[in-house]
Order: C-alpha cells, then sequence, then structure tokens
C-alpha cells in the first residue's frame, strides 16, 4: 500500500497533545527538541499556525544560556519515560534551566528548528502572513539566541565546529562514539530499570545495557558539573566534535540569514549569523578527510579523529557548502558500495552507518538502520546543491521503503523491514513534506 498524506497527518493528529506534539505515542511520550523541528514541518502542510506552536512550546523551556533542551517532559505519570526529570534534577541545580513546573533534561540536539522556521515561512499561504510574520518576528531573536548558545558554550575555542557531551545529543549508540564510550571504566550509576527495551520487545534494536551503563553515568557528571559550560569542558570525559551537528548548524545558520529580512533581524545578529556560518563552513572543510572522502569528528579530549564510516561523514552536504571538489567526492561515496550502492540493500538510501564497517549492525537504530529523518535532510540538502535527479531518487525510494510499515522510527537496510517505534511523529512529518508537489506557496525565504 502506497504511504498517504491521510495516513501521515493522523499519526502527527493522534500524536497531538495540542501545542506540542509526542514523538511516538508510547516510547516516546515527551517532547523532543529535534523531533519538534521536523514535526513543525510536516504540521506546515496542515496548518502553518499549529506549526509555529510546536516551536514557540518548545522555545517556552529555553535555558537562560539560550540552550534549548533535548527533552521538555510534558506527559503525565500514565505515560512512562526512562529516564525521567529526576535524573537530570536540573532547576535544583543551576538557575540557567527554567524553573519548575518546567522540566527539561540538561543537554541538548541538533538544531534543526531554523530550518523548520524557514519551511513554515515558505508554506504560508498570502492570507495568513501578517499574523505567521509577527510570530515568527516574536520566536526569532530567541533562535538566534540558541545558535549564539552553540557558537560560544559549545565552541569556546571558536573553531566552527559544535562540541557535544553526550551520544543523546542526536544519534545515540553511533559507533561514531564506541572509543570514547570505551575510556569510561564506570562505576554503575545508581540501580534503574530501563523501559524502552520492554516497550518496544526486542531489545536488539536498542543500545545495549552497556551503553545504558555509560549514559546515565554521563547524565550524573553533567550534574555535578551543574550543567555549567565551563566545568563541563574542564572536566567532562565525554567531548566530542561531531561534524553533522556542526553541519546542521551552518544550514541552520544560512535558513535564518534567509529569514532575516522577513524576521527584522538586527545588523549584530546578520552579522553573528553570517560569521557563525562562515566559521562552519571552514571547519568543515577543514574536517575533511580526503583519503577516505568523509568529513571526521574527533575526541576533543584524546585529540582522534573518528574514522568510522558513518552518514555523519557527509556533513559538506548536510551544511549544503560542500565546494566542487568535496561536492564530486561524496557524491561518488554516497553511491559508492560502502554506502548507498552496497549490493545488498533493499532501497537506495543513506544507512546510519555504513554496511562495509565491522560496527555496522542492520537492526540496531543508530548502528546500521535508514532513519527517514536523515534522508529527507540528505534529500533536501542535495536539492540545494543543485543535484535534484538524486535528490528524487532519494525521496522516491524512501516513499516506496515507508510503504511498509507504520511511519516506523527506522528501517532495517537489507530487507527494508520497519523498526523501532512505529507512529513516530517526525517519520510522519517527513513524509508530509515529501509528499508535498504544491509550489511553495507562501512568503520567499
Ligand atoms: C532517540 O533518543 C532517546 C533519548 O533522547 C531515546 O532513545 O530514548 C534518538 O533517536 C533521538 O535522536 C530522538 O530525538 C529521540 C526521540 O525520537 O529518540
Amino acid at each position: 500500500m502506497d504511504v498517504t498524506r491521510d495516513g501521515a497527518a493522523a499519526v502527527l493528529h493522534g500524536n497531538d497533545a495540542g501545542t506540542w506534539t509526542k514523538a511516538s505515542p508510547h516510547l516516546y511520550p515527551h517532547q523532543w527538541s529535534w523531533d519538534s523541528a521536523f514535526i513543525a514541518i510536516g504540521w506546515a502542510h496542515l496548518d502553518v499556525g499549529r506549526a509555529l506552536s510546536e516551536l514557540e512550546e518548545l522555545f517556552t523551556a529555553q535555558w537562560s544560556t539560550g540552550m534549548v533542551p533535548h527533552i521538555v517532559f510534558r506527559a503525565g505519570p500514565g505515560q512512562p519515560y526512562f529516564p525521567g526529570p529526576e535524573w537530570w534534577d536540573c532547576s535544583a541545580v543551576t538557575k540557567a534551566a527554567p524553573p519548575p513546573p518546567i522540566k527539561t533534561t540538561g543537554i541538548c540536539q541538533p538544531p534543526v528548528h531554523a530550518l523548520a522556521l524557514r519551511r513554515i515561512w515558505q508554506l504560508t499561504p498570502p492570507a495568513r502572513q501578517p499574523e505567521i510574520r509577527a510570530r515568527i518576528q516574536a520566536l526569532f531573536p530567541r533562535v538566534v539566541n540558541w545558535h549564539r548558545y552553540l557558537a560560544t558554550g559549545r565552541d569556546p575555542e571558536g573553531s566552527g565546529l559544535v562540541t557535544t557531551y553526550h551520544p543523546w545529543e542526536g544519534t545515540d549508540n553511533s559507533p561514531r562514539w564506541d572509543r570514547a564510550l570505551e575510556r569510561i571504566k564506570v562505576a554503575k550509576p545508581g540501580p534503574y530499570t530501563r523501559l524502552d527495551t520492554s516497550e518496544l520487545g526486542d531489545p536488539s534494536q536498542r543500545p545495549t545495557n552497556w551503553d545504558y551503563d555509560r549514559f546515565l553515568w554521563l547524565v550524573e557528571q553533567l550534574r555535578k558539573f551543574r550543567y555549567d559550560d565551563v566545568q563541563i569542558y574542564r572536566h567532562h570525559r565525554f567531548l566530542l566534535k561531531d561534524v553533522f551537528f556542526s553541519a546542521v548548524f551552518v544550514a541552520a545558520n544560512a535558513a535564518l540569514l534567509a529569514l532575516a529580512d522577513m524576521a527584522g533581524a538586527s545588523d549584530g545578529d546578520r552579522a553573528d549569523l553570517a560569521g557563525w556560518l562562515d566559521r562552519g563552513r571552514a571547519a568543515l572543510a577543514r574536517r575533511f578527510d580526503v583519503k577516505s572522502g568523509l568529513c571526521l569528528d574527533y575526541d576533543v579530549r584524546t585529540g582522534e579523529r573518528i574514522r568510522v564510516r558513518t552518514f555523519a561523514g557527509f556533513a559538506p552536504l548536510f551544511a549544503r557548502t560542500a565546494d566542487a571538489d568535496q561536492l564530486a567526492a561524496q557524491l561518488r561515496l554516497l553511491d559508492s558500495t560502502a554506502f548507498c550502492g552496497h549490493p545488498g540493500l533493499r532501497w537506495r538510501l543513506l544507512p546510519s552507518t555504513s554496511p562495509a564497517e565491522s560496527a555496522f549492525e542492520p537492526h540496531n537504530y543508530w548502528r546500521g538502520p535508514v532513519w527517514p529523518v536523515i534522508n529527507w535532510l540528505l534529500w533536501q540538502s542535495l536539492t540545494e546543491l543543485g543535484c535534484s535527479a538524486r535528490a528524487d531518487d532519494m525521496r522516491r525510494d524512501s516513499l516506496a521503503q515507508l510503504a511498509v510499515g507504520e511511519f516506523n522510527e527506522y528501517y532495517e537496510p537489507l530487507t527494508g523491514q520497519p523498526l523501532g517505534s512505529p507512529r513516530q511523529s517526525w517519520t510522519a512529518a517527513v513524509v508530509l513534506d515529501w509528499l508535498d508537489d504544491r509550489d511553495e506557496a507562501g512568503g520567499e525565504a
């Protein structure tokens, strides 16, 4: 059966909590940061006002540092999630966190929000432009502030690359983090019971207990440092320059600059955005490894380059800034047997980890499966980079893959089997964007 707009809309409506959307019905009952950004793009195809509420609601939990937290805990007690707010205890240890009753985590996720704002504005019909413009103008400085946090607190070296503090800052059990986690010889964190593995019924699709021990120990450390970036930088054991996160930041700075006139941005903000964009683009170019054709993360603590082949290596594409040589090299690699051209793949889509890597696990979360949202980001990048034929193939194959299952979180790359949570909001959201063939109705950006 074909994947349909009505089916995707039903997922968003089913997970809708009024002004925010559960990331999925059971496994993820709260509001997640980058999920919300993708979800807003989906809502923009149904109601641009509702799309904007998603972001407005998320930003009510923004920290005074500018950080947008990775989870805003909003579900009631009947919808448990582990680890809950008590593991973070943010407002008790730092004034930077919003006061109760708002409860959040103390880390963040890739800044897709600006891409969502731009898409919302592009899809705003003329009759709604005055209202939506005013609301975007009100939100815009907060989004710039979020970017300022990433450009400063998360990059005190001014390197142009964002430092992540925890695998939960995007791609949880990616093999990119294996070596850094292996170095942590943890005493077991306090007793805990996971809910995710029983909720899903198949632990092999989720991080291991070894991973969770480290994930929770890292949370304890961050709490001990009172979520203070200076302390964290001084003492934390997990500091990774993440090229994928940094690439999204570059694309997000460009998106805010494209909205600057409409949003009435100040000269200072425009100059900052342009500076962060240039610095990020140059930094990614420096992390490009000619030998492998990939952009490489590095570990701030050891200075070590992380050579494992994952989707993140295509950062120059995700940033939309690849120069002609890098673009050609990355397109060749993308369709090589190490990635989309692997003969065993069900669809020619980008898997989270290369099937040629020893760490590749086709069932396991960020260690192999295809994630529709990542392929959506790449599709949008390829479109912007002028590779429309390759982008069209990616959209077609993604929709074909999604005809099976129920808007799942991720898909087995060799068989196309749907995995993870069904009715995952961000998957439905990107389907709504892929299925939209209207000309852009509204504001230029
Ligand atoms: C996954 O992460 C959460 C923790 O944040 C989990 O496994 O419990 C990741 O895929 C993350 O990137 C995503 O935002 C979240 C909700 O979809 O789930």
